[in-house]
């Protein structure tokens, strides 16, 4: 099909990074979730409560966009911006999801901070890559995926899928993950 045949043919644009602070200059949405979206995410639920009531419902983590048509040859992307703390001993974490289209693959490219990008199948597999500046995490297929900062800075990173991919947050939501990351004694321990 030549171009001028597709109906509403996508004009092409540009979006501007700040590479400083790996921020989206002009997002169209702006997803913003605090503590209390947390809640059943953390193994301690009472650190949480209590964050969220001594610290005013804190901001937890943030996501950028410049939405493009869900269609399966579009590419939509993101920056994705994780603050740094814990709910007890455990690292702020975003809530993880597989894609509603769960053969979606999905590339990370991290601008700044640290940490990991954890993983794990419905069938139970699990695995965690690294996250630091200029690293890039291949999220296979089928893979559900979370961002964990261990680092005292936010952890930025922009990832890109296909547009159509959808986001389920159910599942996950019932199954959890299979391991948490936690500081003890002063080291990242992962169990
Ligand atoms: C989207 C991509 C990221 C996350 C973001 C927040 O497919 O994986 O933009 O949405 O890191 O995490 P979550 O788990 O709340 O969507
Ligand atoms: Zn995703």
């Amino acid at each position: 099909m030549k171009p001028e045949e597709i109906n509403n043919l996508l004009m092409p644009f540009s979006v501007e990074l700040n590479l400083e602070t790996g921020e989206m200059l002009n997002p169209k949405n702006h997803i913003v979730r605090k503590a209390s979206d947390m809640k059943g995410y953390y193994a301690d639920s009472d650190a949480l409560n209590n964050l969220i009531e001594k610290k005013n419902d804190p901001l937890h983590y943030e996501v950028f966009e410049v939405p493009v048509p869900a269609e399966s040859g579009q590419l939509m992307y993101c920056i994705s911006k994780l603050q740094p703390g814990k709910i007890g001993d455990e690292f702020f974490m975003t809530k993880g999801h597989y894609h509603s289209i769960a053969e979606t693959a999905e590339l990370y490219i991290c601008l700044r901070g640290k940490g990991y990008m954890a993983m794990k199948t419905s069938a139970g597999k699990w695995n965690a890559q690294k996250m630091t500046r200029g690293k890039m995490v291949y999220v296979p297929p089928c893979w559900a995926h979370r961002s964990i900062n261990t680092g005292k800075e936010p952890l930025i990173s922009f990832c890109v899928y296909r547009g159509d991919a959808g986001h389920n947050y159910g599942d996950i939501e019932q199954e959890g993950f299979p391991k948490r990351i936690f500081e003890r004694g002063g080291k990242v321990v992962i169990e």
